[in-house]
């Protein structure tokens, strides 16, 4: 399989950690595809139509978007512990709590954009502010919930940590630890596992 990948995404992070954990690394090749709204890949709009990373070629003819699809299409291909709850409360829970750290990654992203790509004279301070309420409240959701993560290793609490990384790569001086001390806690604690060290987004 041929995953359209570049480190500093945090999208691309979840499915590199998923891959990792679930022992599926020799099965996935990363190709390089390093790309931005403004400086789009030919070969990724061939295999996903909307531009992004991550998609996934399966290797049979499909390829796979967004992180969401691939990481569950992954999932599918290993034998060992799930990281997508089979059913129950624990599915939605997972689920829920992906769409909240992918909801802060949204904004995230859009904040990175408007603060580094967008020319400087065309910002929109407003438009920055509110991807950043969205965040905080969002933070603030995982806080008021981290105690409940306990040991879990799912799609939910790995895309928690990706969001929590991301925050930490591009917006430092955000502070998000701030007011946030049992979710601190359990990120130092999560970011310890191999996969979350071997996925760290490079600097620069
Ligand atoms: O928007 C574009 O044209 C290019 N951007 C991307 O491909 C970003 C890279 S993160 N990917 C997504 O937004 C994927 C979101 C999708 N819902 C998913 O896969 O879950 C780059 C962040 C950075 O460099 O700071």
């Amino acid at each position: 399989m041929k995953l359209y990948s570049a480190a500093p995404s945090p999208f691309v992070r979840k499915v590199r950690i998923l891959v990792m954990e679930t022992g599926l690394s020799d099965r996935v090749e990363e190709v390089d595809a390093h790309i931005t709204p403004i400086n789009p890949s030919p070969s990724l709009n061939d295999a996903n139509p909307i531009g992004k990373i991550p998609a996934l070629a399966t290797g049979d003819g499909m390829t796979l978007f967004d992180s969401r699809v691939i990481c569950e299409y992954l999932d599918t291909q290993h034998q060992g512990a799930k990281m997508f709850p089979q059913d129950g409360a624990a599915r939605w829970t997972a689920l829920r709590r992906q769409a909240l750290a992918d909801g802060i990654l949204d904004a995230g992203v859009n904040t990175r954009y408007e603060t580094f790509l967008r020319p400087e004279e065309q910002r929109w301070p407003e438009w920055i502010d509110g991807q950043k309420g969205k965040i905080r409240r969002g933070v603030d959701a995982l806080e008021a919930e981290v105690e409940s993560f306990g040991d879990t290793v799912d799609i939910g609490t790995i895309s928690a940590a990706c969001a929590l990384g991301y925050l930490d790569f591009r917006f430092p001086g955000d502070n998000w630890r701030d007011g946030h001390p049992k979710l601190a806690a359990w990120f130092e604690a999560f970011s310890a596992r191999p996969s979350m060290q071997a996925t760290v987004p490079p600097a620069g």
